[in-house]
């Protein structure tokens, strides 16, 4: 029986803009459950995770704000969604800011000998403490799942590294600080910038992709940034870059993942609905989550 589980994470304690908290809100109101409930043959959705709203938060910290918290509060999602995979379904994550995927793969992670990892994202999230120029968490998760940074973030579920630097292929990469360029020359991380997109296209990257992990991995995550996408085609997020993956290629990349039969588990984050075009960002990611799970057109 093919199961699907939701799980909201409204955080927002990974980055300095309010309203990525309201992610999981606005998704929902996107109609995900009526979307996806037609392509599976058991959907539930488990509402959120409680992570509480501090109206003022002045972390004295700077190069890892609200560490505590993120902290705290992944640890919780990580215990969800290795439940969730412990009971046979698919977990998909909704967020909340990129800082989550820390929570998200410490709790699927455990369950793989050798998971893969597709980070869709317009940035690599392979910062630490001490490259990051903003020190925002949700510049640090795939840095975090793969040991890197401080152990609060490392060891979330007990246990770390949670993946491989083979393991792992980055798509729609415009906006890389110097310290996560030496870390994917230094680790042998695949990318796939936005040139490779331009000169190849999506569909021979996601071939591509598709191949890379396909023998040596056995399950894939998909960690979505709504941020990989344009701004013009999904403006509700915190940190957009121009020049980024459209719709329609984004469309063809979520479609090919589900003919590949790959993706074992999910998440779409940095939807904010405060910064959206009447929920726009919200519905593209619902649609995305539609072709993924396998959504025909005729
Ligand atoms: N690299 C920058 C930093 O570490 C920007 C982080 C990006 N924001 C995200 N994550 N939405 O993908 O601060
Ligand atoms: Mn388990
Ligand atoms: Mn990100
Ligand atoms: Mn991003």
């Amino acid at each position: 029986m093919k199961k699907l589980s939701i799980i909201g994470m409204p955080m927002d304690l990974g980055q300095t803009r309010r309203g990525v908290d309201m992610g999981p809100s606005a998704i929902r109101y996107a109609g995900i459950n009526e979307r996806l409930a037609v392509l599976f043959d058991w959907i539930e959705d488990l509402g959120d995770i409680t992570v509480g709203r501090p109206e003022v938060k002045i972390d004295p910290n700077s190069n890892l704000r609200n560490l505590e918290l993120v902290a705290e509060k992944n640890s919780l999602l990580a215990e969800e969604v290795d439940k969730i995979i412990e009971s046979g379904s698919f977990p998909l994550v909704l967020g909340g800011d990129h800082s989550i995927a820390i929570g998200t793969l410490a709790g699927v992670s455990k369950h793989y000998k050798n998971l893969g990892v597709i980070w869709y994202d317009a940035h690599g999230d392979l910062n630490t403490a001490e490259t990051s120029p903003s020190g925002n968490i949700h510049g640090m998760p795939l840095a975090a799942s793969l040991g890197l940074g401080h152990e609060k973030l490392t060891q979330i579920g007990g246990y770390s590294p949670k993946i491989k630097p083979k393991n792992i292929v980055i798509i729609g990469a415009r906006s890389l600080d110097d310290g996560e360029k030496d870390l994917i020359k230094k680790m042998g991380i695949k990318v796939f910038t936005m040139h490779e997109i331009d000169r190849l296209g999506m569909a021979a990257v996601i071939e591509e992709t598709v191949q890379h992990l396909k023998e040596k991995t056995d399950g894939v995550h998909l960690s979505l940034d709504l941020d990989g996408l344009d701004p013009t085609d999904a403006p509700g997020v915190g940190t957009p870059v121009i020049g980024g993956i459209s719709y329609r290629e984004s469309h063809l990349a979520m479609e090919m993942l589900a003919e590949a039969k790959i993706i074992t588990s999910a998440e779409f984050v940095e939807v904010n609905p405060i910064l959206d075009e009447k929920n726009k960002t919200a519905f593209v990611a619902v649609a995305l989550m539609g072709s993924l799970f396998g959504e025909k057109l005729l």
